[in-house]
């Protein structure tokens, strides 16, 4: 039987050494956080995922998992630690780095390395493996080396981690044979064999793609403000093409990935990745935009109150991080008193208050930042019994615009104007940022 030792436990390790325990392999689970592993030496997960917790205690009884804050001699050594970004927008391998160092006096002769973690290409090449030859093996020889990128969705990850492709790049013909082999213990999905800087590349090109493509929503979103039609209507039109796939506007971008991969591709290139570069900063300036658009809204209005509707970065999670709408409430609170409602957001913010009540009480405008589905179903008619003043600014296109404005209320979707209210110079224009 083969042992592997996971190194790192995070959304992404823990899942992966749950599923290779379940399958049959003796698992070694290691993370530097002494509170993670005594928890998880308990018997409990220490992050949310769905049918997770199940899983571990259905593995705990084969007693094929064992955890700890370091590694053991193992067959085969996962590494799925972050990568987060630094403040100059570079990638922080810092992580990637120590957990590599911490497997050397580990690695024996037929080794398997495995890098899972989202990295700039090149990584596996100019970083692991200088660091791997320290070992005193041959690289490729008696040590093999690959990368893997997880590419599974918080929220139906335990599904996604069988079903998804596989994108396995490995530094030669080897390396890429025994990820395979290693992989199709659970993995159902096909698995495609590359060289390891296409694997990295794969992974960075996959989130790249959507940031560009919404940047191109985005700024589509700010042309139809500026020249009086509903950017929302265009796409869905355009998207009738059988090749046309345009993505939604927003009022950003945010998650851990998409929001941060491309900044790995722009670091290695940042002259030829003007596309990649500028997308970045078109999303960035979303929640800028946003917040301008909402102070025009009240600059009638004396002593303003905002509803904030949505803190997590996408709908239906509970996930702040990278999230524009902070960016917005940031940009609002020296403007105006700002109130935020969240229902799935269960941390503390500044802003947050717990009632929705409490939020849109004598407010003067609501403005929705997250597709939520309790947003979807808001009823103007009980909304506007709490409002002061009642106008909806909606940056998802979630509400019925019809229903809204038959109820009295002064509607703006974000990327739709008409042209009469231009003329009449009362929206502003994108040149206006
Ligand atoms: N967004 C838009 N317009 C859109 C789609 C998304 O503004 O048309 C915004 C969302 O509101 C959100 C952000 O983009 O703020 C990202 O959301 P998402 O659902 O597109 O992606 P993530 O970050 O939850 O997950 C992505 C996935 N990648 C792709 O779909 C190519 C996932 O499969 C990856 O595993 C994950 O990144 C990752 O870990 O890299």
């Amino acid at each position: 039987m083969k042992t592997i030792c996971v190194m790192g436990l995070g959304y992404i390790g823990l899942p992966t050494a749950i599923t290779f325990a379940k399958h049959g392999m003796k698992v070694h689970g290691v993370d530097v956080n002494p509170l993670v592993i005594s928890k998880l030496t308990k018997g409990e997960i220490h992050i949310e995922e769905p049918g997770l917790q199940e899983m571990l205690d259905s593995v705990v009884l084969t007693k094929s998992l064992t955890f700890g804050t370091a590694p053991i001699t193992s067959d085969v050594y996962i590494i799925s630690v972050p990568t987060p970004i630094t403040s100059d927008k570079t990638a922080d391998l810092s992580y990637v780095k120590s957990a590599t160092i911490a497997i050397l006096p580990y690695l024996k002769p037929g080794a398997l390395v495995v890098l899972e973690s989202t990295v700039p290409p090149r990584t596996v090449e100019d970083t692991l493996i200088p660091i791997l030859s320290q070992s005193g093996l041959e690289i490729g020889e008696d040590l093999y080396v690959s990368h893997s990128p997880e590419r599974v969705l918080p929220g139906k990850l335990l599904e996604e981690l069988i079903s998804n492709d596989r994108v396995i790049g490995g530094i030669n013909d080897k390396s890429t044979e025994m990820t395979i082999e290693l992989y199709s213990q659970f993995v159902k999905g096909r698995m495609h064999p590359t060289d390891a800087t296409t694997a990295e590349m794969v992974k960075l090109m996959e989130n790249t793609y959507r940031d560009v493509n919404i940047a191109l929503a985005n700024e589509l979103a700010m042309i139809a403000q500026s020249i009086g039609f509903n950017v929302w209507e265009a796409i869905n039109l355009a998207n009738y093409h059988p090749r046309v796939n345009i993505h939604k506007p927003g009022p950003g971008v945010g998650g851990h990935c998409i929001a941060v991969d491309p900044w790995f591709i722009y670091e290695q290139a940042p002259s030829l990745a003007k596309i990649v570069g500028t997308s970045r900063e078109i999303n960035d300036q979303m929640p800028l935009y946003v917040a301008k658009l909402a102070k025009e809204l009240l600059k009638e209005t004396s002593t303003p109150k905002i509803a904030v509707l949505g803190l997590a970065f996408k709908g239906n999670v509970d996930d702040m991080r990278e999230s524009p709408a902070l960016t917005v409430v940031k940009e609002l609170k020296d403007f105006s008193t700002v109130a935020v409602f969240d229902p799935h957001i269960k941390q503390e913010h500044t802003l947050k208050v717990e009632t929705f009540e409490q939020c849109i009480e004598n407010a003067d405008i609501l403005l929705i930042l997250t597709d939520h589905d309790e947003f979807k179903a808001l009823s103007p008619e009980t909304v506007s019994r709490f409002m002061r003043t009642k106008i909806i600014f909606d940056t998802r296109n979630i509400i019925d615009i019809k229903r809204w404005e038959e109820s009295g209320f002064k509607v703006q979707l974000l990327g739709n104007s008409n042209v009469r209210e231009i003329k009449n110079n009362i929206l502003f224009t994108s040149s206006s940022l």
